[in-house]
């Protein structure tokens, strides 16, 4: 066998793979077939519209194998540094469009299937995306693989392949009700499981010492261990031959946890402990922003990352490899928190496994890991009760001590025994409970830390971790967030895509910053109606897709005004609610005539976290004043409301295209970036919008002219928090404010009934956490603003095409040449 091994590896085909098939329209059709009817087993006569998505998929990655075999080995060959993404959630969207685009495959196949009666958008559609993500954070790791595909970088993506990903929403009496989404129901043509790599993750039992030839080591003794199946995922770079990939993890119980039990006789235990295991990947959980510290998610967390770790150590790395020269190998970037149990697993491999002096080791582990940090709400830091986690992952508790230990020996030696200081800055927090703060050990362990937007990154070291910057002087930097092109511009917009690429030809693509030569394209009369006649045209195919979706219609002759983000307070949907009830209330109380107030339709997508009752409430909110509005003649071809349930990748990528107006109206230094907002002004929507997050820089780079502003900046908010803020005094001086609240109050929009909301406005009137009352005349002021801008539709296209000209500093691509730059320093593979 060694022999027959050897043999194997030096055939003269070993290492060149099989090409794929022909790129023409016959070469598409035959491999087509081919996969019909030996993959699919299925004539075409016979086949469905799933057979033939499925046969196709499967045909497409044939074109891609080559490109993906050849970027491995190169990489593998080379060994040069790259870098190990460490993320719970890839908020991937549909693979077949992006698969196609990489390839330049699109016309080809499009001509081939119809030559075979097939239409490419029926199949398009068939495709369930994979929603493994919340929001903003799981997209953006979806942009970064793209991007660094396209740039040529080395990079794995590490992650979870949940068997269930972000909840399908529907709404039943207008409230969100969840349903399972179990994506991969028919079939998942795009993954690559490799059962034969896969690892076994330890958890909870105990630790013990030993004598190690005269050297005392601890050991860790789990009690109980899940199998982690790897499942590989194609991430085709833009017409450059590169596919990286993305590794996702399955949890399956291992033969030897049930077989012992199967041998008791009990098979009911031994199945029931399969599904304790197997529990581990089941279901991502929807919360955005705020954790629940809950026993499956720290399960999920250290089975993702101890898999990925071993998997790069013992099977990445070739054979022998001196783990001292690590930090030139590899980067492990960790997205948010959820990730830094790495941390202290690098550290057991290192120690425990590799019997590395603890120094050493630390040393190690400190240049290999940075974090970004992207969030500044309070309770979305994560901490784990050191009695969890002691009980879960005993060893790396140990590890976690040892570091503070360490730690705060240095806190001490710079700035001598203060002990303030030393207890605010201590890994392990004592009140209310003892537990590890995740965000403090990512930022001990980090050699770089970083927010996701300037004045997020500013906030970040002045507020949530002051004592940090001042310990580490040169650790914090910025790295604003970007968005792939290719997915929300060239696949999402094509009808301005080709307007752009005929008028300055198709560098943009992977140049976004090229863009720029559209400017003076804003004074170009002949094209502003091209890109006009684009936006009218981009309202239809949104109408198209929500009519067939949910049975709404967008009226032609409306401006289409967007709020699609997680339902969350700080994000202040509400705000955009009261607006809405302004508008209405201004026209059914006769203040102003209907045929006076310009028509809008209002576009909302929002997803709550189950347990987030406001949320729900605020959902259920917007839902009642659509039904009102949408339902009252008065206001009938002024103001329509819709809420299509389930907003999700391939939603937005109808939606944003057909927008006017972006509306980022988050309460200032709340919001730590934002990338929907992004995602509309490249495609030619104005922002109305707070000072926040990556608003900030937008609102920079398009002009203030171009950009609707309202809204206390950050300073302001901190002002008012400081005086003692009463959002009553608002309600109580502004008589706007008070009819728009009173009239929810009344039961207007809930039959009458007036405690369905109560909860809403009292809530509002006594609390308002996040100051929707405080900018609500700033608000307000500045949609009437809209409302006149929007009345001069030359002027407003001008602003739309200068918003598409001076966003490209937005592209991902950007994102990743700073995370070079200023933490990864890795080169592209030639
Ligand atoms: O990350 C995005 C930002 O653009 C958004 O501003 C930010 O809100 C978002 C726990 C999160 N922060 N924190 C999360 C997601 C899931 C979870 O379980 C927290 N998401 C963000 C990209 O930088």
């Amino acid at each position: 066998p060694a022999d027959a091994a050897t043999a194997v590896k030096t055939h003269p085909l070993a290492t060149a793979p099989v090409a794929g098939p022909p790129t023409s329209v016959d070469g598409f059709v035959k491999e087509f077939l081919r996969e019909l009817n030996f993959g699919q087993g299925v004539t075409l006569a016979q086949s469905t519209v799933n057979d033939q998505y499925l046969a196709l998929a499967r045909t497409v990655r044939h074109y891609l194998m080559a490109r993906w075999l050849e970027t491995s080995r190169r990489q593998f060959e080379q060994q040069t540094k790259g870098v190990a993404y460490l993320s719970a959630e890839y908020l991937l969207g549909r693979q077949l469009g992006n698969a196609l685009l990489a390839t330049d495959l699109t016309e080809v196949v499009e001509d081939g299937l119809r030559s075979l009666g097939i239409d490419l958008a029926t199949l398009r559609s068939q495709e369930v995306e994979p929603g493994l993500g919340n929001g903003g954070l799981g997209r953006l790791a979806a942009c970064f693989i793209d991007s660094l595909a396209t740039m040529g970088v080395p990079c794995i993506g590490y992650g979870i392949r949940y068997e269930y990903g972000i909840f399908r929403q529907t709404f039943v009496d207008d409230q969100q009700v969840e349903q399972p989404d179990g994506w991969l129901a028919l079939g998942a043509p795009w993954e690559f499981p490799h059962p034969e790599q896969a690892q076994l993750i330890g958890f909870g039992g105990h630790t013990e010492t030993y004598d190690d030839e005269g050297v005392t080591r601890t050991r860790w003794v789990p009690a109980w261990d899940v199998k982690a199946l790897p499942y590989n995922y194609m991430v085709p770079g833009y017409l450059n031959g590169r596919v990286n990939t993305l590794r996702l993890w399955r949890a399956v119980a291992t033969d030897a946890f049930d077989l012992k039990i199967f041998n008791a006789g009990d098979f009911e235990e031994a199945v029931r402990s399969q599904t304790f295991a197997e529990n581990i990947s089941k279901v991502l959980y929807p919360e955005d922003s705020t954790p629940q510290g809950k026993e499956l998610r720290l399960q999920q967390q250290y089975f993702f990352v101890a898999a990925s770790i071993k998997n790069f150590v013992y099977d990445v790395l070739p054979e022998g490899f001196d783990l001292h020269e690590l930090p030139e190998r590899i980067i492990f970037q960790l997205n948010d928190t959820h990730p830094v149990i790495g941390v202290p697993e690098l550290m057991r491999v290192l120690v425990d496994e590799k019997k590395m002096d603890w120094d050493e080791a630390w040393a190690i582990t400190k240049q290999c890991f940075a974090y970004t940090c992207h969030t500044l709400l309070p309770e979305a830091l994560e901490v784990w009760s050191v009695d969890l986690l002691g009980r879960l992952l005993p060893r790396h508790l140990e590890i976690i001590y040892r570091i503070n230990d360490e730690f705060l020996a240095e806190v001490r030696e710079k700035f001598g025994d203060d002990e303030l200081r030393i207890r605010r800055m201590s890994i392990i927090q004592e009140y209310p409970a003892r537990a590890v703060r995740m965000a403090y050990l990512a930022t001990v362990a980090g050699a770089k830390v970083n927010g996701v937007a300037e004045l997020h990154s500013q906030l970040l070291r002045e507020k949530v971790l002051p004592d940090f910057d001042e310990f580490y002087p040169g650790k914090f930097t910025n790295v604003t967030n970007g968005v792939t092109p290719r997915r929300f511009l060239r696949l999402a917009n094509p009808a301005l895509s080709e307007l752009i690429t005929e008028t300055i030809g198709v560098g943009w693509i992977t140049d976004l910053e090229r863009l720029r030569e559209l400017e003076p394209y804003a004074e170009d009369e002949e094209f502003r109606a091209r890109f006009a006649a684009i936006k009218a045209h981009n309202k239809r195919r949104a109408n198209a897709v929500l009519l067939e979706r949910d049975g709404f219609t967008v009226p032609d002759d409306h401006m289409v005004d967007v709020m699609v983000k997680r339902l969350h307070e700080y994000k202040r949907q509400l705000l955009k609610v009261l607006h809405i009830v302004t508008l209405y209330d201004r026209i059914v109380s006769g203040e102003v005539a209907a045929a006076d107030v310009t028509p809008r339709t209002f576009i909302f997508g929002a997803k709550a976290a189950a347990g987030y009752a406001m949320a729900k409430r605020i959902i259920h909110l917007i839902n009642a004043v659509g039904s009102t509005v949408n339902a009252d003649p008065r206001v009938e071809g002024r103001l329509k409301v819709l809420f299509p349930p389930n907003y999700n990748v391939t939603l937005a990528e109808k939606v944003i295209p057909a927008a006017d107006l972006s509306e980022q109206i988050s309460l200032a230094g709340k919001e730590a970036s934002g990338t929907g907002n992004m995602k509309f002004a490249l495609n030619g929507a104005l922002t109305i919008g707070t000072d926040d997050g990556a608003n900030v820089e937008i609102r920079e780079l398009v002009g203030d002219e171009n950009f609707f502003l309202f809204g206390m900046s950050e300073p302001e908010v901190q002002a008012l928090q400081d005086a003692g803020y009463r959002p009553s005094a608002f309600y109580e001086s502004d008589p706007t404010l008070r009819r728009a609240i009173d009239l929810i109050a009344s039961g207007a929009f809930s039959g009458g009934d007036r405690s369905t909301f109560e909860p809403v406005v009292s809530n509002l009137l006594h609390q308002d956490r996040f100051m929707v009352l405080a900018d609500f005349a700033s608000y307000i002021a500045e949609q009437d603003r809209v409302d006149v801008a929007y009345g001069d539709q030359e002027q407003w296209t001008r602003s739309a095409i200068l918003n598409v000209a001076r966003t490209g500093f937005f592209s991902s691509d950007r994102s990743m040449v700073d995370y070079i730059d200023r933490i990864w320093h890795t080169p592209p593979v030639r």
